[in-house]
């Protein structure tokens, strides 16, 4: 078995962050390092899927749970209009392999890609 990724850790309350909103399969917590005024991450409870590609292959109605959840929360910290990121793969600066959902709002500049 590998390490659990870091998003694993927190939603089991070994390294803390405050879990802003939990549907049934997803949570969402604040950025580490926002890159936008609003810097929201919704993220699967499973660990299983590295990326974006693999969820909407291998679960496509929870990756419809999580942008839904990310409009939700996009409604109540965002004027409602919304970056929707998904680093895909290391090159294109994804760090954590455990899928997750930017949520990137509240004054973007082009520097808000997640
Ligand atoms: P990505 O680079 O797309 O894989 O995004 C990973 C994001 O996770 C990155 O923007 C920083 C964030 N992050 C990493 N470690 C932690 C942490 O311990 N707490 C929080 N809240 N965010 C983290």
């Amino acid at each position: 078995m590998s390490e659990p990724s870091i998003f694993t850790r927190i939603l089991q309350g070994e390294i803390p962050s405050e879990i802003i909103a939990e549907t049934e399969n997803a949570f969402a917590i604040r950025d580490i390092a926002p890159k936008a005024p609003v810097h929201l991450l919704v993220i699967p409870k499973t660990p299983q899927y590295r990326d974006v590609v693999e969820l909407a292959a291998g679960d496509p109605a929870l990756l419809a749970e999580v942008v839904g959840l990310a409009n939700t929360l996009a409604g109540e910290h965002t004027d409602g209009e919304f970056r929707l990121v998904f680093n895909t793969g290391a090159a294109a600066g994804q760090t954590v392999f455990h899928v997750h959902a930017h949520v990137l709002g509240g004054g973007l500049t082009e520097g808000s890609l997640g």
